[in-house]
């Protein structure tokens, strides 16, 4: 059994990892601040016993003080900035959550003799890779000041790998989606957001002409894919999508989710977002290869499962 520290662990993605870690049995330490994190994410995993501190992750000397003497095997580091469009309005705060972050809990780490760190980075660091589905062979070359930001934290990292000797696992996620995503924030994710406003019998609103592509990935399967780069024994220093290899257009989406909601208004177009890739889509073999991970829930499934879970607390 591992001892894990996940930052973010309020956030949609760390509340489900810090779950699935406590449901194999691992002791796992969490801090966040609730900038978008929230106390209602950690609900189950206080009561699986996870070790929480209400901390922010710049606050390095904090944060090393919550692990001193827990003998932490693994980092898992999720805190960061997630939206694109935030990252273009607030392009200080992104460098302060998306880089610097990144240095000062690799130093924890460092000092406190950690051996594994496991970063989410991003398909944004793809920039509009044409040749699709993407493989980590190819050439990053991001877009917007978060894909640069988290193309920028991958290199730190890797270097603790070369010059330290620790396992870095680096997972670029594509677009993650599930329950618990916050749906009161304008810079959440489209699919809950765009669930919340059918839900309510409201239009949606599609930035561009909605032929944009996305590979949505369950939240359900990025946190057993965060499990199994956090403690699948032997694994070496790498790069791996976690992707599902599948990917749908904005317009196909919103039109599956009207057929969850019948009897919502058709979507309105806005213009595009500065900074929004136009197809992504991952080749999901070389995480299959490393880390025995195959993303297994379907976007459909998905969806009804979101829907349900919204319509319930209404
Ligand atoms: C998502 C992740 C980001 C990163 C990236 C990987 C979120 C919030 N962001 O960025 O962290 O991992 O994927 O590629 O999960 N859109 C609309 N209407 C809306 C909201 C969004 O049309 O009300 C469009 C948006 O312009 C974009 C697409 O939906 O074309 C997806 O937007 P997003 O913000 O959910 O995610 P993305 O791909 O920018």
């Amino acid at each position: 059994m591992a001892n894990v520290l996940v930052t973010g662990v309020a956030g949609f993605i760390g509340s489900h990892t810090a779950d699935a870690l406590l449901a194999k049995g691992h002791r796992v330490w969490g801090i966040d601040n609730f900038r978008t994190g929230n106390r209602g994410n950690l609900e189950n995993a206080l009561r699986q016993g996870l070790e929480f501190g209400a901390i922010d992750m710049l606050d390095a000397g904090r944060v090393s003080r919550f692990i001193k003497g827990k003998d932490i095997d693994v980092v898992i580091h999720l805190g960061a900035l997630v939206s694109v469009a935030e990252s273009i309005t607030d392009p200080d705060l992104n460098f302060r959550l998306n880089v610097e972050a990144t240095h000062g809990i690799a130093e924890v780490a460092r000092r406190h003799q950690v051996r594994r760190l496991v970063f989410a980075s991003s398909a944004a660091v793809y920039g509009n890779e044409p040749a699709l589905p993407v493989k980590e062979t190819a050439s990053p070359s991001p877009i917007s000041p978060y894909g640069s930001a988290k193309l920028a934290s991958e290199h730190l990292l890797l270097c603790y790998a070369s010059t330290h000797g620790m396992v870095v696992r680096v997972q670029r996620y594509f677009n993650v989606f599930g329950p618990r995503q916050d749906v009161a924030s304008p810079y959440s994710g489209v699919i809950s957001i765009f669930t919340k406003e059918l839900c309510g019998g409201r239009a949606v609103s599609i930035h561009g002409d909605g032929r944009q592509t996305r590979d949505f990935v369950n939240v359900a399967d990025v946190a057993r894919a965060n499990v199994l780069a956090a403690t699948k024994r032997g694994l070496a220093t790498g790069v791996a999508n976690i992707c599902t290899g599948r990917s749908v257009s904005l317009r196909r989406l919103v039109s599956t989710l009207r057929g969850l909601c019948p009897g919502t208004p058709p979507p309105r177009f806005a213009a595009a977002r500065p900074g929004d890739i136009r197809h992504s889509l991952g080749s999901p073999q070389r995480a299959k290869a490393q880390l025995g991970f195959r993303a297994e829930r379907s976007l459909e499934a998905g969806l009804r499962e979101l829907v349900r879970a919204v319509r319930a607390a209404e």
